[in-house]
């Protein structure tokens, strides 16, 4: 990680860094009309929660209005929001999704 610079000949650091894809959080964000079994259902259905673990982390999101789901890659972020998104849609719930860079 030494280099010489061309014009002056001092001799300078650079640091090695480590590739690291960028993370995104997955927020679910709490409404009036959602059943709250429904959104324990989707948190054991798409992020692999057990009931207990997704009926304590729905009670965070009634009471502070958005809680993090989880942390994926871009892609695996998207595809839990579509999913998510779709899956209310499709029950006519009003629950909502969506997804921010760490
Ligand atoms: N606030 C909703 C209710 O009282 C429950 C709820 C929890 C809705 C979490 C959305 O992301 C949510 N029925």
């Amino acid at each position: 990680d030494d280099r010489t610079d061309g014009e002056t000949g001092v001799a300078t650091k650079t640091r090695p860094r480590t590739q690291r894809p960028p993370l995104y959080k997955v927020l679910l964000l709490n409404d009036d009309y959602t059943p709250m079994e429904f959104v324990v259902h989707i948190l054991e259905r798409f992020f692999g929660m057990t009931h207990a673990q997704a009926f304590e982390l729905m009670l965070v999101v009634h009471k502070r209005g958005v809680a993090v789901v989880g942390v994926f890659s871009h892609e695996v972020a998207e595809t839990k929001v579509a999913q998510v998104m779709d899956f209310a849609r499709r029950h006519q719930h009003p629950l909502q999704c969506t997804m921010e860079k760490e």
